[in-house]
């Protein structure tokens, strides 16, 4: 079975979220090779490349994509036969996948470490990074407010509102404009992240950047909530790119002068001067520090 279903499911949003891509991909090219047939090593290798060109045009912005098709092809080249290739790929895939879901309870449980009874934390989008910490906190004991954008022009917010509604957390749902009306009730800022450059910025939903820039005016931290594997693993903001999707998602059924010209960037880029912390599997790590966990993960990338 190919990955296009996959990719095209990424491509239209039905699937979404960095972390849920990633292991949506690295699961889509397991199945594949487990449904392979062939046995001619060359062509077998000429076929996954195929695959991860599919996976990896599907959406540009959130590099977890890139690592998860990487982590499930570490090794493949090496293999001196098809077998030996289809094993390994299973194999990566299902390490890519549970470690992924390892890391995300562990960044639940460091980051509710984080949050104390009276706490008001404002979020952004739908990231189930940082709704895992607010409800670990939650399930701990601990009492606090939640605000929640709606997150234009997709709405994720609402996915949000409702997930923390079901879990029991004292939630408001907040239109993005409205960020600085609550932001002197806020005590902390819990988002996700698609990207993290080595430099220790953020590329996150579109709105993050404003979101973090107010509440740096009004000293209030924004924490990141990310698996390591949303780090960017060159030194090139260039390898970057922030997706822009179908103009028809901000307008929905207005009608407007042919004239009206749209722009529809859906990510952001958030400077790490912004950032307090970003809190990973690794542990809660200062933006600067970014570069050293880089280095570790991914070797030695040239500038
Ligand atoms: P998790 C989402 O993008 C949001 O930007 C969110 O913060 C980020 O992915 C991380 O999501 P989109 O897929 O991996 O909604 O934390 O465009 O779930």
């Amino acid at each position: 079975m190919d990955v296009f279903p996959t990719a095209s499911a990424i491509k239209t949003m039905e699937i979404r979220g960095a972390g849920r891509i990633a292991r949506a991909a690295s699961s889509a090219l397991s199945m594949f090779a487990e449904g392979y047939e062939g046995s001619d090593l060359q062509e077998f290798m000429d076929r996954v490349e195929e695959q991860r060109r599919i996976l990896l045009d599907s959406r540009p912005t959130a590099v977890s994509l890139y690592n998860g098709v990487s982590l499930t092809l570490k090794g493949v080249k090496r293999c001196r036969s098809v077998e030996e290739a289809k094993e390994k790929i299973i194999g990566n895939s299902s390490g890519f996948i549970d470690s992924s879901f390892k890391a995300v309870s562990k960044i639940a449980e460091t980051g509710a470490s984080l949050i104390r009874d009276g706490d008001v934390i404002l979020t952004h989008c739908n990231s189930s990074t940082a709704v895992n910490v607010i409800t670990k906190a939650h399930s701990e004991g601990k009492r606090f407010k939640v605000y929640a954008t709606e997150s234009r022009p997709w709405g994720q917010g609402f996915i949000t509102v409702t997930e923390l509604a079901k879990s029991g957390v004292d939630i408001t749902l907040i239109i993005d404009s409205a960020v600085t009306s609550v932001m002197g009730q806020v005590t902390k800022i819990f988002v996700g992240a698609d990207t993290i450059t080595p430099r220790g910025d953020l590329y996150n939903k579109i709105g993050t950047a404003q979101i973090a820039t107010v509440a740096s005016t009004m000293g209030k931290p924004v924490y990141v909530c990310a698996e390591t594997y949303k780090i960017l693993p060159t030194y090139r903001d260039s390898d970057v790119r922030i997706e822009e999707r179908d103009c028809k998602e901000v307008i929905g059924e207005r009608k407007l002068p042919d004239n009206v010209k749209i722009f529809n960037p859906v990510f952001d880029r958030t400077e790490s001067k912004y950032i307090r912390s970003i809190i990973t599997e690794e542990g809660i790590i200062d933006p600067k520090d970014i570069e050293k966990l880089s280095l570790r993960i991914f070797g030695n990338k040239e500038e």
